[in-house]
């Protein structure tokens, strides 16, 4: 196997990949633009894996809720889990808000350098907002869930991703593009 693994970290609001396509919201968040480039990758004969942060609290991190404590332990596992998984080779695509720098920082400071490429999903939050896929925007609004990142909960946004993908309400590009976009960075390195 000639691979060499790394960590592509997906962060950014929830919603924040939404996409509105002949009329109708198709919800291509961070998981829709992993997928997409997974499949970009697979394409180019590269083993990939997903670790999701929704799909991941599900199991390993179902002890975890959203406090801040919680959300920095989830990272730090997905962070573990994905350089197992760059150790072994694979390209590991790991997208969770992660609202955090500090617990970003954290996961790429135990790769070797070059080996972790954060990916912004930079989308205002007035704009996550008003797609509100889930609903959940709105009762984060109504107080009916506590510590929405966003509303009541704090995002710190990256200060130097390697790669940030902007979207600003019907410019939305289709996952595909923003996958190409990371593609187009790793083929340059
Ligand atoms: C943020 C929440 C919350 C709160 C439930 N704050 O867009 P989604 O719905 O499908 O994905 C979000 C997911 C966030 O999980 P992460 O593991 O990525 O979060 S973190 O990195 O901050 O640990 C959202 C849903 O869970 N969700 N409650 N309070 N998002």
């Amino acid at each position: 196997l000639q691979q060499k693994g790394c960590v592509i970290w997906i962060t950014g609001l929830s919603g924040s990949g939404t996409t509105k396509m002949f009329n109708s919201m198709i919800t291509s968040g961070k998981s829709t633009v992993a997928c997409a480039l997974t499949q970009a990758l697979h394409a180019r004969g590269k083993l990939t894996y997903i670790l999701d942060g929704d799909n991941v609290r599900h199991g390993l991190n179902c002890d975890l809720t959203f406090k801040a404590e919680d959300r920095a332990e989830n990272i730090r596992r997905i962070g573990e889990v994905a350089k197992l998984f760059a150790d072994a080779g694979l390209i590991c695509i790991a997208s969770a808000i992660s609202p955090y720098r500090e617990d970003r920082d954290a996961c790429r400071s135990i790769l070797p350098d070059g080996d972790f490429i954060e990916v912004f999903m930079d989308v205002p939050l007035c704009v996550c907002e008003a797609r509100d896929p889930k609903g959940l925007y709105k009762l984060a609004r109504a107080g009916k869930i506590k510590g929405f990142t966003g509303i009541d909960d704090p995002y710190e946004a990256p200060l130097n991703s390697e790669i940030v993908l902007h979207q600003e309400g019907e410019d939305c590009p289709p996952p595909d593009a923003m996958a190409d976009k990371v593609i187009s960075y790793l083929e340059a390195k």
